[in-house]
């Protein structure tokens, strides 16, 4: 991300206006930063910095003002800055002293500017005295504690650096889901509108609903005669901090937060998660982030074979081209075709024809596999033998058993959380929130658990008098504690629907071994009050690791139990930053015989909304409607909780 957004945005090709307001006010915003870390006096660098936040206030369009010459004439833009926007706005060239200073400011000290907390004059502070030219220079120093006893930063600022240098080379690789899908909708929806695009679509990770997205893939139709308009075209939407490279019908941008309308805001996180992701400065470094997409334009009679193969996975199309290849034919971006001399769009011309991916499927006598399972997983034979799932969606969804409420850390009342889920199209919900233990979560005490029980109770029966299909099942998020004992005495725990069995206790199970935890939570799941594995590793995705745990031991024993009769379901927490249990263990959840419940974990009402993050992971998990318990009415939930 440091790289993408610190160097001077190229020019449109077809200005004027060459530069948008964003981008004249980032590149002044820039100029400031680089100004104070070569030292320029505080004069110089505040004007650029106002000239910054004035571009960026505008409301009038700034391509005008600088045609008409008025930009001259608002205040805090003087003579010599005035020229040099006109300059770049107005003939695509930023003043050659900018240029000049991006140049000439080491690499290293730019990188720095990624840590979250460290500015411009603490790096130039931190290269005259210790000589830290780079971050691994930086975390070096940090390490030897060699910048700690510096005038203005200490112990704490030394850790804080260290930790930001951490989360900092986490974000610049991967994004979440959730962030990546919200990047790559808002940019495909820009780019279908175009003229002269005949359709485009997500191909790559962000299609095949991956936990985390390196980069985007955009494929699209496009009439060879159009390309370069088009090409023009996409250069010049916003929400582009850079472009990488564009030519041969390939357009590699950098996008930043502003192509969100109405800018960029995380919203409620919990704070056990807030905290393992970063804190305040991870809502920094997000807002802060870019992303790379790719854009591939080809003929419509190429779409469905370039759409298939950038969509991937690369596993996925190496067993691809050899089943084309058992049936003699050569499968590449461009087509299916027989072994030919001919190469690229030339050899396409000789192709099998594919209107869909559906098509090339089945010329390899195949079915069609839909994009989440194209993970090389054993979707191949099962789509040569017509034995692929017939996945789960969104609508197979009529409630989940692990959401809070105000009684312990969420942001709404029982009554809200219920009308909530019934607006959803639910016919019951789960509340589970947590116990006493936890008391950075408020957990709650066994007389208001159970006293929120009895509330539950009351609305059931208003609503089984007025007949409505809706049902509040109560239930406790226990931490698991030592021995893997639960946080309520037995007599308590009996009296309410079931338990969410989670580790909370981070720490200290981290600190411990595999074999250690796998016991502690096999006797955990023992307790006949048990009912749900919550979250299953604890991992936050970017954030960190999980415990170190033996799942396959886990789901095996879960199995046993289940086939006793038992109900032991394993949680698949749906909120983006956990997807906890892993896709790939879903498949194996679903091979023992053990049910998984998609759970958002929601903390406010719209929190319940990340049960569509919970569904994508489980389609990619081989899930069907029948191997969740999300699926069943309310009378048959009830009938697995109470029997
Ligand atoms: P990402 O971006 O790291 O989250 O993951 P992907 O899957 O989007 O990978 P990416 O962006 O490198 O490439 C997009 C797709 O293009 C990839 O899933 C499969 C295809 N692809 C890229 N390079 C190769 C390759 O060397 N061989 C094959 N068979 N396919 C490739
Ligand atoms: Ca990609
Ligand atoms: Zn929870």
């Amino acid at each position: 991300m440091a790289g993408g957004s610190w160097r001077l945005p190229k020019a449109r090709p077809n200005g004027p206006p060459y530069f948008s307001r964003n981008q004249v006010s980032s590149a002044l915003h820039q100029m400031a930063v680089l100004l104070e870390l070569s030292g320029a006096n505080m004069f110089r660098t505040r004007s650029y910095q106002n000239g910054s936040r004035l571009i960026g206030s505008l409301s009038q369009d700034l391509g005008e003002l600088v045609a008409s010459g008025e930009l001259f004439d608002l205040k805090g833009i003087g003579k010599g800055l005035g020229s040099a926007i006109s300059q770049a706005v107005g003939e695509g060239r930023w003043p050659e002293d900018w240029i000049r200073l991006h140049d000439e400011t080491p690499e290293g000290l730019i990188e720095m500017l990624g840590i979250p907390g460290v500015g411009p004059k603490k790096i130039k502070m931190l290269n005259e005295e210790l000589g830290v030219e780079s971050v691994a220079d930086l975390q070096e120093s940090c390490v030897k504690n060699e910048v700690a006893p510096l005038k203005g930063f200490g112990a704490k600022s030394q850790q804080r650096i260290l930790d930001g240098i951490d989360l900092l080379a986490r974000f610049s690789a991967r994004r979440r889901i959730d962030i990546g899908l919200r990047y790559g909708h808002t940019f495909l929806s820009m780019v279908e509108g175009l003229d002269g695009i005949m359709k485009a679509e997500l191909a790559g990770s962000a299609r095949r609903r991956r936990e985390t997205i390196g980069d985007l893939d955009i494929v699209a139709a496009v009439q060879p005669d159009d390309v370069e308009e088009v090409t023009k075209a996409i250069l010049s939407l916003k929400g582009i901090a850079d472009v990488k490279g564009a030519g041969d019908s390939k357009v590699s941008v950098i996008l930043d937060t502003s192509i969100f309308d109405g800018g960029f805001a995380l919203g409620h996180l919990d704070a056990n998660v807030l905290d393992a992701i970063g804190g305040e400065d991870y809502e920094q470094l997000e807002s802060g982030g870019t992303m790379d997409a790719q854009i591939r334009m080809v003929p419509p009679h190429v779409f469905a074979f370039t759409l298939a193969y950038f969509t991937g996975s690369k596993e996925h199309n190496i067993r691809m081209r050899q089943a084309a290849q058992d049936r003699g034919l050569k499968l590449n971006e461009f087509g299916l075709m027989p072994e030919t001399e001919l190469t690229g769009l030339e050899a396409a011309a000789t192709s099998l024809p594919a209107t869909d991916e559906a098509d090339i499927y089945r010329h390899l006598g195949m079915e069609y596999v839909t994009p989440e399972l194209r993970e090389d997983m054993g979707e191949i034979e099962a789509s040569l033998t017509a034995n692929l799932p017939n996945l789960m969606d969104l609508s197979d969804i009529r409630g989940s058993l692990h959401n809070h409420t105000l009684l312990s850390d969420g942001e709404a009342s029982l009554e809200q959380m219920a009308a909530a889920a019934q607006k959803l199209g639910w016919s019951w919900l789960g509340i589970a929130d947590h116990s006493p233990t936890l008391q950075v979560a408020h957990g709650a005490s066994a007389e208001d658990l159970l006293s929120q029980h009895e509330t539950m109770q009351k609305y059931n029966k208003e609503w089984a008098d007025d007949g409505v299909d809706f049902r509040l099942f109560s239930g406790v998020e226990s931490d698991i504690l030592e021995d893997g004992k639960l946080d309520h005495p037995d007599d308590v725990l009996s009296q309410i629907d079931y338990v969410v069995a989670s580790v909370h206790a981070m720490g200290r199970w981290r600190s411990r071994d595999e074999s250690q935890n796998t016991e502690d939570l096999l006797k955990c799941l023992d307790h006949p009050a048990t009912t749900v594995l919550g979250h299953p590793t604890g991992r936050i995705l970017q954030g960190r690791e999980g415990y170190e745990i033996d799942l396959h031991t886990i789901l095996e024993s879960m199995a046993e139990q289940n086939s006793n009769g038992i109900l032991k379901a394993v949680e698949l927490n749906a909120s983006p930053y956990r997807l906890d249990l892993d896709w790939r263990l879903c498949k194996r959840a679903k091979e023992l015989g053990v049910p998984v419940v998609i759970n958002p974990d929601a903390h406010s009402i719209k929190g319940l909304g990340d049960i569509d993050y919970g569904v994508m992971i489980a389609r990619k998990g081989w899930l069907e409607s029948g191997d969740v318990l999300n699926s069943l009415s309310a009378d048959e939930m009830n009938h697995r909780l109470l029997g």
